[in-house]
């Protein structure tokens, strides 16, 4: 009986320890779990206050610009320098500011009803100047523009996307996100993947900022602007950027445009900028964060975030500044607005 009782006792307590080893092992993964969670919201809160960082500068830009009575933007002023990363408790914080109108503004193409027009005729040469076939552009311009009449060329409206084995319908209205593309008649994942770098989705009346363009978007100004003489003209940009757009269209390579050609120039350029992309990441305790959000500054100097993105992907939204009381505040995963 001695032996039963003893080897009951045994059984019982072999079953406690694995129930207690059980235990503890689902403690120390929860306590685990809990500091992963814990370091996940540290590295968002940083990276929101990266953000609030940049509004304020941008503001302060704005005001500053006003004191001086010089609205300009251009790359030589503090929200254009790259911020050092930034060491905090437990990790590191990364930021910096982009200026989205130093980027071709493909929403400009729906503006104008030829395909012979200023922006037209520009996106057309920053395509070729990529090495792309310029016969992409009058189907981004269908896609863009309100009406239903194809271009010449390779232009596609619903008559051409309704007829493909997986028919959809054109968007007829600007597009938020330059992942839209990829429905865009000739759009294959390498042509978006080249032009990205060089063009953005901003409301229509998005400028090219000439201060902040790179080289290859102004080479893109006029056929007679190699790659080369682009690259001179940025090396000449004044210090605190072209104060006007006047000063800018009177430089030498400019110089046999008649008056005509410059007016269309104009109508598609500008010195300063209201839209900005700021790109944060922390990482603290090993986990990561990484915010990439469309900043709108209105003239009165106020900051809106119009999309907010927690992921890899760049969104940007088209909307007016000042048109939509809407703002960006959630942490969801996809915080964008549709402000079209
Ligand atoms: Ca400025
Ligand atoms: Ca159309």
């Amino acid at each position: 009986m001695g032996g039963v009782a003893l080897l009951t006792v045994l059984v019982i307590v072999a079953i406690a320890t694995v129930l207690c080893v059980g235990m503890l092992r689902g403690q120390r993964q929860s306590l685990q779990h809990a500091a992963g969670l814990f370091h996940q919201d540290q590295a968002w809160l940083y990276t929101q206050g990266a953000e609030n960082f940049v509004r304020d500068l941008l503001k302060e830009d704005l005001k500053s610009d006003k004191r001086r009575n010089k609205q300009v933007d251009h790359p030589g002023e503090a929200w254009a320098q790259p911020f050092p990363p930034f060491p905090v408790e437990g990790g590191m914080v990364r930021a910096r500011v982009e200026d989205l109108q130093g980027r071709f503004n493909l929403n400009r193409l729906g503006e104008e009803d030829s395909s012979d027009g200023p922006a037209s005729t520009i996106f057309r040469q920053l395509l070729r100047n990529l090495g792309l076939p310029d016969a992409l552009a009058p189907a981004v311009s269908d896609w863009v523009d309100a009406d239903d009449t194809p271009r010449d060329g390779e232009g596609a409206e619903d008559d051409f996307y309704s007829r493909l084995p997986e028919p959809y319908r054109v968007a007829n209205q600007p597009i938020t996100d330059i992942s839209e593309l990829r429905l865009v008649r000739g759009f294959t994942p390498q042509v978006i993947a080249k032009l990205r770098p060089h063009v953005t989705a901003l409301p229509p009346q998005a400028m090219l900022n000439v201060n902040t363009a790179g080289a290859t978007v102004i080479s893109a100004l006029l056929p007679a602007l190699t790659p080369s003489a682009a690259r001179d003209l940025d090396a000449q940009r004044p210090k605190d950027g072209y104060p006007s757009l006047d000063d800018f269209l009177s430089q030498p390579v400019f110089n046999g445009l008649g008056s005509d050609e410059k007016d269309r120039l104009r109508q598609q350029l500008d010195v300063r900028s209201q839209y900005f992309l700021l790109l944060a990441d922390a990482d603290i305790g090993g986990r990561h964060s990484m915010v990439h959000a469309v900043l709108v500054r209105g003239d009165s100097g106020t900051l809106r975030v119009v999309s907010r993105d927690l992921g890899q992907k760049v969104a940007m939204a088209a909307s007016v500044p000042g048109n939509s009381g809407s703002q960006g505040t959630g942490a969801a995963n996809q915080d964008q607005e549709s402000l079209r």
